[in-house]
């Protein structure tokens, strides 16, 4: 008999990595997709079976975190043995812009998955996964943070995670229930929605190294994260399903790195050299040389005459828009509970991470330059 799994948010980076995963182990999937006006199955769409193909191993329901009815409902229909709670309005900015919406789905949305399992009778049988967050130590209480370092949120997307994490923790000892955090610290791809900082830099550098962008507006160059591939990260979510006994675990890579350097980086992988000058809001970065070899080898060499008119140009600077009113200045945290008892190991660091979005981006954008050429209007999104 295939193992059944429920991923809410199969639609995001993390879903569509995950559904992949445990298919190819033999789970059947089911996942929660939003409706929206247009498709929004992108990252799955290579997993896609259509509705009246006979045994499927995939399934999509439509629902919503923020709607009980539909939730228990699903879980009803489904009987999952696992379900990973991956929905979530993921983005810090916006929920400062959306904090009540981001409460409700966020927070009270995992609430809505646990209460449903535990009415439905399921407490013995469904496995529940919450994606908890790098984000609910904010404000850092120690360096690095693990498994008991002290919450400080300093979001309205951290505050409803840090409610989630809880409510997972206290159905978990209150009945007896298979139910565990993984507190995942960031972790990218080529999948990564375009407004995270990793892919935002990965696309303008392909765009700007291809001649379609000329400038990348970023905020906070100095912000610190440890930065892991999805890829990785969605196998330590199967592996705290997979133990004996319920609980939480840090994820993450205990390298950490600036957005400047994640920059530097990524114009790297196209033998492009930047330097940054300046402080504070009046930091720019300008390009300052370039390796042919490497840039014809990477990027193509029909791109190389109008790469070399970038060096000496200003590439990057920095827009306040882009600050948040209250900032998580350094993440890094400290995966030994993970490596030990899960026996987690990474197979990227971070080197690799880059290369891999940049190989992506890079050949995306070869695609939109074609279009260009064929008249149709590319859009910059500085976002
Ligand atoms: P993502 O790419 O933003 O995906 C989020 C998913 O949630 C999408 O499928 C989205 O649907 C869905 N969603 C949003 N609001 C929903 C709602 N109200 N009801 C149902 N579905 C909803 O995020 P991700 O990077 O894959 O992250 C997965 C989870 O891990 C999130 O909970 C995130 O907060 C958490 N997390 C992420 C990281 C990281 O570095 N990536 C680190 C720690 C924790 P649409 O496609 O329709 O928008
Ligand atoms: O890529 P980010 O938007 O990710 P952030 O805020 O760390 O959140 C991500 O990771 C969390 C895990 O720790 C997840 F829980 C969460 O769902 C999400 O996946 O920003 C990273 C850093 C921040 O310090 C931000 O201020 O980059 C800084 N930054 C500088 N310029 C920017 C920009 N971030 C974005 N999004 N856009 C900028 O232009």
């Amino acid at each position: 008999m295939s193992k059944i799994a429920l991923i809410t948010g199969i639609t995001g980076q993390d879903g569509a990595y995950l559904a992949e995963y445990l298919i190819k182990k033999g789970y059947i999937v089911h996942g929660m997709k939003r409706r929206s006006s247009l498709f929004n199955t992108d990252r799955i769409d290579h997993l896609y079976q259509c509705p009246h193909q006979k045994e499927r191993k995939l399934i999509l329901h439509y629902g919503d975190l923020t709607d009980s009815m539909n939730i228990t409902r699903m879980i009803q229909e489904v009987q999952p043995d696992e379900i990973y709670n991956l929905a979530a309005m993921s983005h810090v900015k916006v929920s400062f812009d959306t904090p009540e919406y981001t409460a409700n789905a966020d927070g009270i949305g995992t609430l809505r998955i646990l209460e449903a399992v535990r009415l439905l009778g399921l407490t013995q049988k469904t496995r529940i996964y919450q994606a908890s967050t790098s984000e609910l130590y904010g404000l850092v209480q120690e360096i690095p943070q693990k498994e008991t370092t002290p919450f400080y949120p300093r979001s309205p997307y951290a505050v409803a995670k840090l409610y989630a994490y809880w409510i997972t923790v206290n159905y978990r000892e209150a009945y007896n229930m298979h139910a565990s955090n993984g507190i995942l610290f960031n972790h990218e791809s080529p999948l990564r929605g375009e407004t995270f900082v990793t892919r935002k830099i990965t696309r303008a550098v392909s765009r700007i190294a291809l001649g379609i962008q000329d400038m990348l507006f970023l905020g906070n160059l100095g912000a610190q994260r440890d930065w892991g591939h999805a890829k990785d990260y969605v196998r330590a979510m199967y592996l705290i399903l997979q133990q004996q006994e319920p609980s939480d675990y840090v994820i993450a890579t205990g390298i950490t790195t600036a957005v400047r350097e994640f920059v530097r980086m990524a114009f790297e992988e196209l033998g492009m050299e930047i330097a940054f000058y300046g402080e504070g809001i009046d930091e720019k970065g300008k390009i300052v040389g370039i390796d042919e070899k490497l840039f014809i080898e990477k990027a193509g060499e029909e791109c190389l005459e109008d790469a070399k008119t970038l060096v000496g140009k200003e590439v990057v600077a920095v827009d306040k828009a882009y600050f948040r009113p209250t900032e998580v200045d350094l993440l890094i945290g400290d995966p030994t509970k993970s490596k030990t008892l899960l026996g987690w190991q990474p197979e990227y660091d971070l080197p690799a991470l880059v290369k891999d979005m940049m190989r992506s981006d890079v050949k995306e954008v070869k695609k939109i330059t074609l279009l260009k050429k064929e008249g149709y209007r590319v859009l910059n999104y500085f976002e």
